[in-house]
């Protein structure tokens, strides 16, 4: 197998090529064998690249619908050209790699298969990838990153490669490995990754003195928001954040896939008339409790098609986070976009339980307000400390996305 690192650039060759298209017409540039086919190589690795970031393109087309299971897409290529495609659609549904087997039928014998993980060995709900790429003669298979779940974790390239197929693992690892990230953390970790998003002004508030959050950041900060929103099996907020906004916390197209709406209410004070439980999505809404007293408004919310989910306090009297993590990823949230408030924000901080944050800072000052993560107090020299990522403009917002270090 070889594994190829991000600092190793397919490119190069490519580059090579495009200085002799870019000659001036009166200068003859001729190739050398050696460099012909180096130029040639580029082609096939710059092909490479967009077939790979086909297979990711394919696997988006799963996403909501395939948890706890990865996005996976596959892509058959014969002689340049595309001869079978797939994607993993929901989970218990044929992998991706069946798919495009499928759709490639004989052009598969000689081809190439790209994919974004790794190909499967086991039977599961469904049986192994590997046996059904075996039998259908493909003779390379590129893949994106190695299937974390210990039934496969390398043992799919192993079994590719005693059967005699070249086998390249890594190319766009990072791309594909952020695709799944929700499948990593839940298989490695046991609870879902977690993005926490705050809308800030440039002074640090999440609101105004008297509460007001409506609204912080502008339109394209909201639409992007609305976008994110869909990357995920879960939009996560307190209750106190309910109470106050009333929000729907709905993704941008409605018509498709709607991520739960989950409340950590650890009292189950949620008032009955919310939209989160009244709307026409209140069978996507999840309540996440340690009160198991109020029997009467258990039945109600249940009447209404919204889930509830039995967790327990901590020694601060909040809901126990990594037991309600624990709870949800049992319930088979694998990814969870968490927009605050400042209790949930801070609590999550606080236990080191967020894996990408998402800060888009509002041009606008308020003197006094409601501070963004309450519940801890740090020194300077023991602050917890940020590395941002990415930095980009929303229209007059700004977003910073980064991790904690
Ligand atoms: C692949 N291609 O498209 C997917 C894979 O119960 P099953 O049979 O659906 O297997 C689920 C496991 O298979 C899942 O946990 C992950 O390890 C892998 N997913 N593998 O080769 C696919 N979705
Ligand atoms: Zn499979």
């Amino acid at each position: 197998m070889k594994i190829l690192t991000g600092g190793e650039s397919p490119r190069v060759p490519l580059r090579r090529g495009r200085v002799c298209e870019t000659q001036t017409p009166t200068v003859k540039v001729r190739m050398r064998e050696d460099e012909k086919s180096r130029a040639q190589s580029g082609f096939f690795m710059n092909q490479n690249e967009k077939w790979r970031k086909r297979a990711l393109e394919l696997a988006e087309k799963g996403r909501g619908f395939t948890s706890p299971n990865p996005v996976v897409g596959a892509v058959i290529v014969s002689g340049e050209k595309v001869v079978g495609e797939g994607f993993h659609s929901k989970f218990g549904a044929p992998h991706a790699e069946i798919k495009a087997l499928e759709q490639a039928g004989e052009s598969a014998r000689g081809a190439i298969l790209y994919v974004n993980l790794e190909p499967c060995c086991f039977y599961g709900k469904t049986p192994p990838c590997t046996e059904a790429i075996i039998k259908s003669g493909i003779s390379e298979v590129y893949i994106g990153t190695i299937d974390p779940n210990p039934n496969v974790n390398g043992a799919g390239v192993k079994s590719l490669e005693q059967a005699g197929l070249k086998v390249q693992v890594g190319i766009l690892e990072r791309e594909a490995r952020y695709a799944n990230r929700g499948f990593f953390t839940f298989i490695q970790k046991k609870r879902p990754w977690i993005t926490l998003k705050m809308a800030l002004t440039l002074d640090g508030f999440i609101a105004d003195a008297t509460g007001n959050s409506h609204w912080i950041t502008g339109v394209e900060a909201r639409e992007f928001v609305h976008k994110q929103r869909q990357q995920y099996d879960a939009v996560v907020v307190g209750m106190g954040t309910v109470y106050k906004d009333d929000p729907e916390l709905l993704p941008e197209n409605r018509s498709g896939y709607i991520p739960y709406r989950v409340v950590l209410d650890e009292a189950l004070n949620l008032p009955p008339r919310m939209k989160l439980v009244t709307d026409g999505f209140r069978q996507r809404t999840v309540i996440v409790t340690a009160c198991q007293e109020k029997a009467e408004k258990i039945r109600q919310f249940g009447s209404a098609g919204v889930k509830i989910i039995q967790s327990s306090k901590d020694e601060f009297g909040w809901l126990d986070l990594p037991k309600t993590l624990a709870k949800l990823a049992e319930f088979g949230v694998t990814s969870i976009f968490c927009e605050g408030g400042s209790q949930v924000a801070g609590s999550l901080l606080n236990q080191r339980l967020v894996d990408e944050l998402q800060i888009i800072i509002a041009p606008k000052i308020l003197g006094e307000g409601l501070r963004a993560f309450s519940g801890f107090m740090q020194s300077l020299d023991q602050a917890l400390m940020v590395e941002w990522e990415k930095v980009e403009r929303l229209g007059a917002d700004v977003l910073l996305q980064g991790k904690l270090v």
